[in-house]
């Protein structure tokens, strides 16, 4: 009998505690979900930090390019072409650099009709031919039926129908390289970069560094600027006869950017003739690309935009943000 008040304040200490440890646990518990959600909280906040911080340094750089004084010459000398580093007070490190689209050969072009005696389909054909492919006619085809306005063609509709995945061509300028790849003939292997063997190889190009899609609808082909295009672009454009010119056109520029393209029609009437309307001394599409960086976390912001050649307003075509 006396045993059990004894086994009942035992067990009273023992429920004590065990009430005083879930009550620790409880208190440890929600101590430890506290700071994770502190944490949480935090790395949320900087995460916001960063992706403002990758706009503003973008946005910063493209101040740059519409404050540039001379909107007739562009080449890759001037303020805007250059990178853009910058460690702020808070600790946030961010890069930016805006890039010439019209150093490219633009594949919305073929979109676009143009008044040149040499259309933008003989230029890509004779930029993929510089890159080493040898059999691109089909591709250059069906990526005509599969951006022009119409549906007449091979490669339109009917020819996309089939399948387990049938899809219709957009026939229309495209905005994003995924589309590119739905076109007839298209893969990624056709992007991968080229070593470069020979300097004077001249099927030596690399489409992956000539090429470039802007998401903008087209009224004309967009020109390539002399002043910052890259040979395997040249050769594309003025034609795979026409080595000389483009070693001399890119042997002049390096002295003294081109300020009209007078100099250089002068020079070779006949290759002016030919290229009138596809090239040009100034550029309209850039691209900017920014990262904002603290603690081993990233923010980045790619954009397309368009520069008015008159005004120098820059205006956004696509903003997208992203990790890394
Ligand atoms: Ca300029
Ligand atoms: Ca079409």
């Amino acid at each position: 009998m006396p045993r059990r008040p004894a086994a009942r304040s035992g067990m009273a200490l023992i429920l004590v505690l065990v009430a005083i440890v879930l009550a620790g646990g409880l208190a440890l518990f929600l101590q430890a979900r506290a700071s994770s959600l502190a944490r949480t909280e935090q790395s949320e906040l900087l995460r916001e930090r960063l992706r403002l911080a990758a706009a503003e340094a973008a946005r910063e750089a493209l101040w740059v390019l519409a404050a540039d004084d001379n909107l007739a010459v562009d080449h890759l000398g001037e303020d805007w072409a250059l990178p853009r580093e910058s460690l702020r007070e808070d600790g946030v490190s961010t890069w930016a650099i805006v890039e010439d689209a019209n150093r490219f050969f633009n594949w919305n072009n073929l979109a676009a009709s143009n008044r040149a005696a040499r259309s933008s389909r003989d230029i890509l054909l004779d930029l993929m031919m510089f890159c080493g492919d040898f059999d691109s006619s089909v591709r250059v085809d069906a990526l005509e039926d599969f951006v022009d306005a119409d549906a007449d063609g091979t490669y339109e509709d009917d020819f996309y129908r089939t399948g387990e995945k049938p899809y219709v061509p957009p026939n229309r300028e495209l905005w994003a390289p995924a589309e590119l790849l739905r076109v007839h003939g298209f893969s990624a292997d056709l992007f991968r970069p080229r070593p470069r063997t020979d300097s004077d190889d001249l099927t030596g190009g690399d489409l992956s560094a000539s090429t470039v899609l802007v998401p903008l609808p087209l009224e004309a082909p967009l020109p390539v600027n002399v002043n910052t295009a890259g040979r395997d672009v040249l050769m594309g454009v003025s034609g795979l006869q026409q080595e000389e010119v483009v070693r001399n056109v890119m042997a002049l520029r390096q002295m003294q950017p081109f300020e009209s393209l007078a100099a250089m029609f002068m020079a070779y009437p006949e290759v002016a003739a030919a290229l009138e309307g596809s090239v040009g001394t100034a550029s309209s599409c850039f691209r900017v690309r920014a990262r904002a960086a603290a603690e081993g976390q990233h923010r980045s912001v790619m954009a397309w935009v368009e520069r008015d050649p008159q005004t120098g307003d820059v205006r956004i075509l696509q903003w997208m943000e992203g990790e890394g």
